[in-house]
């Protein structure tokens, strides 16, 4: 999307929109993004198969068409790894080389032990929303028997990946899935990284010249630095010339993280395996105990008494990285996250580096926006974004919080009705950034129209105000508010 255009190009003709109108357009972005298959995150950014758009795109789709729904994660699992791991690219042969960077070339999966041989994949992974999702899929098919018949197909595959996490993955001292890329964060250059990064050695020759292709087609102010793109290339290479090995992760991996995004959604989705076994007539229990040990490990490891708040562990350091992101609120998805912990996180949320109390804005900022590096629109460093929204109001609801998770959908609708499925958006202007027509902006927006509590007239009034709100936004007031000094100053 152009961020230079002005607000009319920003904002177009949300005028008078019906949430049946916005659907339609969500559902049009789908159409359009849909390959033989898959769903492509972007058709210009994101060309290929990646796997938790894929989770989220296909929870979307599945309330309107339940087929391509569950063929589109049948794709993704059928480019897993014999050891279960579930690549975070499958790439589309049909894109020429070139689209996108790092392509197969540059990731070899097919040398890789392990990897499929019919097609190329990245050798990592991402976090691991898709037993939820297929939970979620189920829960509102109207074709029941054939989703029970796909979840029975499913099962082994979801099992499978779960191993691999709480297998090779999770022999640490943590006992915690570890990520070794900021690309398995799924949140790549959030500043929960900054402090590993910056201690990085990356000798002069590691690696040879090469050449982004993501500034082509988004503004490089919306996008990770060169400097992110040198450590996230020495990262893969380290890991790929390591033959994809996961022995002794936090001795051979510069990188080696156990994230409470990551960590939530791993113990979410194992719980939703647990109820997914229940439901074909397999042993849920091997889930259930699962669960409980991936519980205990993540309050006794990610959770930070003096700062009260869940932050991520360097399995290299054995230190909390302390920088105050959104991954932080992810426990929220834990079902038996204790009182404490939750009135903690909403303590957060509701606070002002996350809620600015003057002025209008949009919830949730992915970064505290008093923080020295918040940065209103540089991808998971500030901006606001749906897929995180949509966690954190599931989180929300599970925790009896649903007039928080209201708040969260109805800002994530005003969003897209104002600015379209832009990839993420300012949270002080809503103005889009990234890619326009971003499959899980698309999707999600469905799935909170469709979700969205408090009956019809109040998601028509929502998403009219999305055009409203973005009218009476002053920029010149927003860019103030987005000055950390100056909001510190407010209170
Ligand atoms: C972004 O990540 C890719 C690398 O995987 C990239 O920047 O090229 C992230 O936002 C990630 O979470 C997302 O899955 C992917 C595709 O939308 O883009």
């Amino acid at each position: 999307m152009s961020t230079d255009t002005g607000p009319q190009a920003r904002h177009p003709s949300a005028d008078g929109l019906e949430p049946a109108e916005l659907e339609g357009r969500a559902r049009a972005v789908l159409d359009a993004n849909w390959r033989i298959g898959f769903t492509v995150p972007s058709a210009s950014l994101y060309p290929h198969q990646w796997s938790w758009d894929s989770a989220f795109i296909s929870i979307g789709r599945s309330w309107f068409d339940e087929a391509r729904a569950r063929q589109e994660l049948m794709t993704l699992f059928d480019a897993q790894w014999v050891d279960g791991r579930l690549p975070h690219i499958v790439f589309n042969p049909a894109v020429p080389r070139g689209a996108y960077f790092p392509g197969p070339g540059f990731w070899r999966s097919r040398r890789a032990a392990g990897a499929p041989r019919d097609r190329s994949t990245s050798g990592i992974t991402q976090p691991p929303i898709h037993a939820r999702a297929a939970l979620e899929m189920h829960r509102h098919a109207s074709d029941i028997e054939g989703s029970r018949a796909w979840l029975r197909a499913l099962y082994p595959r979801l099992d499978a990946q779960h191993r691999y996490l709480d297998g090779a993955r999770s022999t640490n001292p943590s006992g915690l899935p570890a990520i070794v890329h900021p690309w398995e964060s799924g949140l790549d250059n959030s500043p929960v990284w900054d402090r590993i990064l910056a201690g990085l050695t990356i000798p002069p020759d590691a690696f040879p010249r090469f050449r982004r292709f993501d500034t082509a087609h988004a503004d490089a102010a919306d996008r990770p630095t060169d400097s992110d793109y040198n450590a996230f290339v020495y990262l893969a290479l380290r890991y790929r010339d390591a033959g994809y090995s996961d022995a002794d992760l936090a001795a051979t991996m510069p990188f080696a993280v156990a994230g409470p995004l990551f960590v939530a959604i791993h113990l979410w989705s194992t719980h939703a395996l647990a109820e997914i076994a229940q439901i074909i007539g397999a042993d849920p229990r091997p889930h259930a105990e699962a669960a409980e040990r991936i519980h205990a490990a993540m309050l006794d490891q990610l959770w930070d008494p003096a700062a009260q708040r869940f932050l991520a562990r360097n399995l290299v350091t054995g230190e909390l990285e302390p920088e105050e992101t959104i991954v932080s609120f992810a426990p929220l998805l834990d079902p038996d996250l204790p009182r404490s912990s939750v009135e903690a996180i909403v303590a957060d949320l509701e606070s002002a580096c996350f809620h600015p109390i003057e002025g209008p804005h949009y919830v949730v900022p992915t970064y505290s926006v008093r923080a020295p590096g918040f940065d209103r629109r540089r991808y998971w460093r500030g901006p606001v974004w749906l897929n995180t929204n949509w966690l954190l109001a599931a989180g929300l609801r599970q925790h009896d919080r649903s007039d928080l998770a209201s708040e969260i959908a109805a800002s994530s609708l005003e969003l897209v009705a104002g600015a379209g499925f832009a990839e993420y958006f300012d949270p002080f202007d809503g103005a889009g950034h990234g890619s326009a027509d971003f499959g899980w902006s698309a999707a999600l927006a469905v799935d909170f129209l469709r979700q969205a509590s408090g009956g019809r007239s109040r998601v028509r009034a929502i998403v009219r105000a999305g055009r409203k709100h973005h009218e009476e936004v002053d920029p010149g007031a927003a860019q103030a508010q987005a000055d950390p000094v100056s909001t510190a100053a407010r209170h």
